[in-house]
């Protein structure tokens, strides 16, 4: 018989013989790589000290290094690096606006800002193509912009207006559009939006499409038993859930310090066995290419991507709250790495794709275009009365629901002495 040909090595490395080695020499070590796209590598840490009867926080470490520089977007275009300044700036303003109109009284309920954060919605938001999904949570305004609210959705919506997007049911950020900007509409519930987008994912995946679904998670957030459950299960299913972990450092007025053991939130992506990347949220480009990527990732069907942004959540948790806790230093050390301020400075100064005639015609548009919304959302009107029922079924009759099951029923001829459990039941 003759031999057979040498083979070559298998292709699949499951079949693949490893060459034998002495155990001395194999090592128990494992070495997993983070990619980390920052610039600068913040060295502080926050600490709790006793002052007089009261705790407070202290910063410790070097808070006078000098402000990053952005960096250059491996994909965004001179156009694109603009439309999202513009979207930063429309978040930004339209946030002010959003104060103003709480502390003139015409906000039902509070107000919540992502103040410091601007970059890292829009940026993020940016890479999803229109037919992909995205679950923004609270301070994700700019990202529901980029989606295509437009800042008068946004005010009615705080105000409670009848033409909101919940049409008055709702004052906060519980709204969404699962039939044209596919947005999934948040709950409160940390990490509930998880799941729920690897499931969006998977119903794409069942007609046959891969494609990118994106949502938010925050510091305090990530520990939650339904981020790991949602995320792992994408990680399993090798489905393509971009997960932007936004690591502001607190949550409510607890400092990131306090709430995990690990360095970098990234790290907890080796444990679902994803990739796991850093940027500086306050970097657009960074983001943006981040988000890129991992977008890529899962329109290739090589699922889910855990992306931690830092950054810092530069007002307190919602308008009710004056951050008293954070200490000064570090509001002035974030001041200094505004998104906005810094991506401005870049285009008109670094990069000279602006000019000042043009940046000021830019942000001037920009009021233009939010006074004319505040003007709108501000004399619209309030939901009548007798619309408070309505809308919570569907009214068209398109939906009926019929029961398929019965209430069971005891078996005619059952003596009624026997409990319940005990008769034959049968079901319709
Ligand atoms: C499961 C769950 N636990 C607690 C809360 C109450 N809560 C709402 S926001 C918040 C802080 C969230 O902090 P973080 O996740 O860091 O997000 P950030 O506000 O900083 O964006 C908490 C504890 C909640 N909504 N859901
Ligand atoms: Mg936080």
């Amino acid at each position: 018989m003759a031999k057979a040909p040498k083979s070559k090595a298998p292709r699949h490395p499951s079949n693949h013989k490893r060459p034998t080695r002495s155990f001395h020499h194999q090592t128990s070590e494992r070495r997993y790589i983070i990619l980390d796209y920052r610039l600068e590598k913040p060295s502080f840490e926050l600490r709790q000290v006793r002052d007089g009867d009261s705790i407070r926080y202290q910063v410790c470490g070097d808070l006078s290094a000098s402000v990053p520089p952005i960096r250059d977007s491996k994909y965004l275009s001179k156009q694109q690096c603009i439309e999202i300044y513009r979207w930063m700036l429309l978040n930004r303003k339209m946030e002010t606006v959003l104060e103003n109109l709480y502390k003139q009284g015409k906000v039902v309920g509070g107000v919540y800002f992502g103040l410091g954060q601007e970059g890292c919605s829009c940026a993020s938001a940016y890479a999803l193509k229109p037919d992909e999904w995205l679950g923004p949570m609270i301070r994700n305004q700019g990202s529901l912009l980029v989606r295509g609210f437009s800042p008068r959705d946004i005010m009615m919506q705080y105000m409670a207006k009848a033409g909101s997007p919940t049409k008055g049911r709702d004052a906060s950020s519980h709204f969404g559009d699962i039939k044209d900007r596919n947005v999934v509409a948040p709950i409160s519930t940390l990490g509930d939006l998880i799941p729920v987008l690897a499931g969006v994912a998977l119903g794409a995946r069942m007609q046959a499409k891969n494609i990118a679904v994106m949502t938010y998670i925050g510091d305090g957030g990530q520990s939650t038993g339904v981020t790991y459950e949602g995320l792992n299960f994408a990680a399993v299913q090798n489905l393509g859930v971009v997960l932007f972990v936004e690591n502001n450092l607190w949550g409510y007025s607890t400092p990131a310090d306090m709430q995990f053991r690990v360095k970098d939130l990234a790290e907890r992506a080796i444990a679902y066995g994803i990739p796991g990347v850093i940027v500086d949220g306050t970097d657009p480009c960074q983001v943006y290419d981040a988000a890129h990527e991992a977008c890529e990732r899962a329109r290739r069907g090589e699922g889910p991507t855990l992306i931690e942004a830092k950054m810092m959540r530069m007002k307190g948790h919602a308008i009710h709250d004056a951050a008293e806790y954070v200490p000064k230093p570090l509001f002035e050390y974030w001041k200094r790495r505004d998104p906005i301020v810094r991506f401005e400075n870049y285009l008109v100064n670094v990069k000279k794709w602006l000019t000042r005639a043009e940046n000021e015609k830019l942000i001037a548009d920009v009021e233009v275009q939010l006074e004319a919304d505040r003007e709108f959302a501000v004399s619209s009107p309030l939901p009548s009365p007798e619309t408070a029922a309505g809308g919570t079924y569907c009214e068209h009759g398109c939906h009926q629901i019929k029961p398929k099951y019965s209430m069971p029923k005891i078996k005619a001829g059952g003596t009624p002495a026997r409990s319940r459990s005990e008769a034959a039941v049968h079901l319709k």
